[in-house]
């Protein structure tokens, strides 16, 4: 891309927005600016996208796809600004224009094609593998309305449709041309030629149109531009379609007209198989088309082609790509079977049973006949071969069809060459409990990649000054190569550089402040601790033992008047899944403390609960850099990873955590000076748990802080609650408390206590601020990809045919 001055940026943007907007850009909304701004980008990395996509294909070079039914990419201004590197030509020339660059880009939809951490991954790595030069695509589905948006009224939580393209998406570019034929239901008949030769004949199917739309992934100021690539259902062209009925047109916009906003919690729908269905073999098969275009063998698909599975959605490509190569292309079963598995790789994102996806063999074959047909003869030859070899009882354990039911993750597991959990801890897990059958099969098979975060956005864009410290004491090489950042511990004992870190924190927090007076009309004082907890709502994540803890203190104040302890504002931003009963509870009752206790003057301020509305990307952008303590407390062993718990720990954030996900391995690095630990290790859980003893009763009525805290859900303390209170009284008591709070209740209180002591040390905690900002590194997901690259997708060593070389 050609350089571009501050002059000539005013040029180019004042042309931009005339020819677009046909009026000055002064009279216009911010919209508008962002859409000509947009525009001018676009313009501005175009023929490097172009040519990035071409010389792939001319080096016939490996590349990835990423399948993902999720990203979250967040706004995308910015980042394309930066990884151009025009981020500072562009802010000061709209400044000489009069506009400011954050209000501009705060006109741009934050495209919430995603429910959380899953699909925020799924956007750091497409960020990395740009940003590395790696060739990775992005494949997955362009809904129409994004993750609901959340209001709360009465502080319960109402979901609004999000209709995120009301005004176009300057990023996408619409490529017809591009567009396949996916099709659903029907029957299938299989008839011998002449030669003996299988051949498929589909009957009566509905045919959908695949429409791609693609978005550029610009890298860090390396000239590479990937491709993401989102696809839409549609009606396909032909004559015979001409008049659909209004019940056809429906049921095709449907399949990419909403996200499932269900996390984990999962619920088989029909719809959401046919999404996952759409996206896959729309995928494969655009993967397969580029294939042919490069005249190879088919046996070298696997040193072209990486496919990989980002969690089980994606797990019909398996079948898929069987069924074009066999029916399509004529390949025998064998020799599909063999390129499907060096092609796929699958990741693990939970150990959690209700997340694992299964799906009823009547619906699957009533939708997808031909697939199913597939998915059975997989099934029979894995039964077929391994009973031999590891007797009944193991093998049918590893069944992928059982009591009508088909397990999409035996499927990812047997048809792939490479399954790797997301974390140390959960790689372990898998291994030796939750996947531990498949490990005594397919041992190599078996890899761990702990995930990672782009600190491009998590750093640079949404912590400036704490990028510009960075860049004055270290340098500038660390935005390139994380791990630099380890240089900022020659500055631990640098009283200026603690001093700064505190100033840069200040800011943030400032920032933070003045969003939560201006939007929600609360005040609160940016000295205080700002103590966070962001992150979808779930019992296992446990937003209630943090609550229990904001209740203890408010006893503690209350019976203390006066009491010198640093005030702390508890900042809570959470979606629940609208049919999860109970988060939605915890909502209620989150929104119901910070009522009472906002508004209680007798508190002096000591405490304030902020939890913000419509938690997401951009709001992330702003909590992060302006928190003081990172809640990651979680019951060990149920997160599989976590990746709030980086992003904090990069902006100085000192966590206060269980051993559990990715933490474990915070902890390694920072040491154990420098972080809260508190609670039952996964072994400890995991014992409680066999001995089947645990009462929590018992607690509640031994322990009179527990019982004074849990009185107060029905005792008619917190005014506004209605059942919840009782309700997750009952959890927590009547039910035995299936995730462990009151057990862990003492340790996380004390763990707390500790933090006031320490916070009011600034030196200290300036200091522990810094090792932790300076530890961050090996959490760059720029590392992750490369780990995927080199050890799954091996990208860079590829056997060439001999007529390549
Ligand atoms: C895991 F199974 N995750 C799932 C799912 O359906 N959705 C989802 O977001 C998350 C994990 O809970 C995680 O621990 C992990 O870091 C993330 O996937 C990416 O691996 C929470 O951040």
């Amino acid at each position: 891309m050609q350089k571009m001055d501050v002059s000539q940026f005013k040029d180019r943007y004042k042309k931009k927005f005339q020819e677009r907007f046909a009026f000055n850009y002064e009279n216009a909304t911010k919209q508008e600016q962002f859409v000509a701004l947009g525009h001018l980008v676009k313009d501005l990395y175009s023929s490097d996208w172009k040519e990035t996509v071409d010389t792939y294909q001319e080096n016939k070079q490996k590349q990835v796809y990423y399948f993902s039914m999720e990203f979250l990419p967040g706004r995308m201004l910015k980042s394309n600004l930066l990884n151009l590197g025009i981020l500072d030509v562009v802010q000061e020339g709209l400044a000489e224009l009069g506009l400011d660059l954050d209000e501009v880009a705060s006109g741009e939809m934050d495209p919430a094609l995603g429910n959380g951490g899953l699909g925020r991954l799924a956007s750091c790595f497409m960020d990395s593998l740009a940003s590395t030069g790696l060739p990775g695509n992005g494949n997955g589905i362009r809904y129409r309305y994004g993750l609901f948006k959340q209001k709360f009224i009465d502080g319960h939580q109402i979901e609004l449709p999000e209709n995120w393209l009301r005004n176009g998406n300057v990023w996408e570019v619409r490529r017809e041309n591009k567009a396949v034929t996916v099709r659903f239901g029907g029957q299938v008949s299989l008839e011998p030629d002449n030669e003996g030769n299988m051949h498929v004949t589909y009957h009566n199917t509905q045919n959908i149109l695949a429409v791609p739309y693609d978005t550029a992934m610009v890298g860090y100021q390396n000239g590479t531009v990937n491709n993401l690539r989102l696809w839409s259902a549609e009606i396909p062209y032909g004559e015979e379609y001409l008049f659909p009925t209004e019940e056809e047109r429906n049921g095709v916009k449907q399949i990419t007209e909403y996200l499932y906003p269900d996390d984990s919690n999962y619920e088989g729908l029909l719809l959401r198989l046919k999404q996952e269905y759409f996206f896959s073999s729309a995928g494969v098969q655009s993967v397969v088309r580029y294939f042919k275009q490069l005249n190879l063998d088919w046996s070298y698909l696997p040193d072209k082609i990486a496919i990989h599975i980002n969690d089980t959605h994606p797990t019909l490509a398996i079948p898929e790509l069987m069924r074009i190569l066999m029916d399509e292309e004529g390949l025998s079963w064998e020799q599909a079977w063999e390129i499907t598995k060096k092609t796929i790789s699958y990741t693990n994102h939970t150990i959690l049973q209700e997340a694992m996806e299964r799906w009823s063999i009547d619906m699957m074959n009533l939708l997808l006949p031909r697939i199913t047909q597939i998915i059975m003869e997989i099934n029979r030859r894995h039964i077929e071969k391994k009973t031999p070899l590891y007797g009944e009882d193991l093998t049918n354990r590893t069944a992928i069809v059982a009591n009508g039911e088909i397990k999409m993750a035996n499927l990812a597991i047997i048809g792939s060459h490479s399954i790797n959990g997301v974390a140390k801890l959960h790689t372990n897990i898998l291994i030796n409990h939750t996947l531990h059958d498949f490990y005594l099969m397919y041992p190599n098979k078996f890899n761990n990649k702990t995930n990672g975060v782009t600190m491009r956005r998590w750093l640079q864009i949404s912590n400036p000054g704490l990028t510009d410290l960075l860049d004055e004491t270290i340098g500038t090489e660390w935005k390139t190569n994380a791990n630099d950042i380890i240089l900022l511990k020659a500055y631990a004992e640098d009283k200026e550089v603690l001093a700064r870190i505190d100033a840069v924190k200040l800011e943030n927090k400032k920032r933070f402040a003045k969003y939560v007076s201006e939007e929600m009309d609360i005040e609160i004082d940016p000295n205080a601790i700002f103590d966070v907890q962001i992150k979808r709502l779930h019992a296992y994540k446990r937003q209630l033992l943090n609550v229990l803890h904001i209740l203890d203190r408010y006893q503690y104040i209350k019976d203390n008047p006066g009491v010198d302890i640093p005030k702390r504002v508890f900042i809570f931003g959470a979606k629940a899944a609208p049919s999860y009963h109970y988060a939605k509870q915890i909502i209620k009752l989150i929104n119901a403390i910070a009522e009472m206790i906002n508004n209680d003057s007798s508190l002096n301020d000591l405490i304030k609960v902020v939890f913000v509305e419509n938690y997401g990307v951009s709001l992330a952008e702003l909590i992060i850099p302006a928190a003081d303590v990172s809640e990651q407390i979680s019951l060990a062993g149920k997160e599989a990873s976590g990746t709030s718990n980086m992003k904090l720990m990069a902006n100085g954030a000192l966590t206060i955590a269980t051993m559990d996900g990715a933490t474990v391995e915070i902890y390694d690095y920072v040491g154990e000076e420098n972080i809260y630990i508190f609670g039952m290790s996964n072994e400890e859980v995991q014992k409680l748990n066999a001995a089947n003893s645990y009462n929590s009763r018992e607690i509640y009525e031994k322990n009179p802080a527990v019982k004074r805290v849990l009185n107060m859900l029905i005792d008619g303390s917190i005014p506004g609650l209605e059942d919840e209170g009782q309700d997750i009284f009952d959890s927590l008591v009547k039910y035995n408390d299936e995730y462990y709070l009151l057990k862990d209740f003492d340790s996380y209180i004390n763990a707390h206590k500790q933090i006031d002591k320490d916070f009011r040390n600034r030196e200290t905690w300036n200091r522990r601020a810094l090792l932790n900002i300076a530890s961050s590194g090996p959490f760059s997901a720029d590392y992750t990809i490369e780990r995927y690259a080199d050890e799954i997708w091996k990208l860079g060593a590829q056997r060439e045919p001999e007529d390549l070389i």
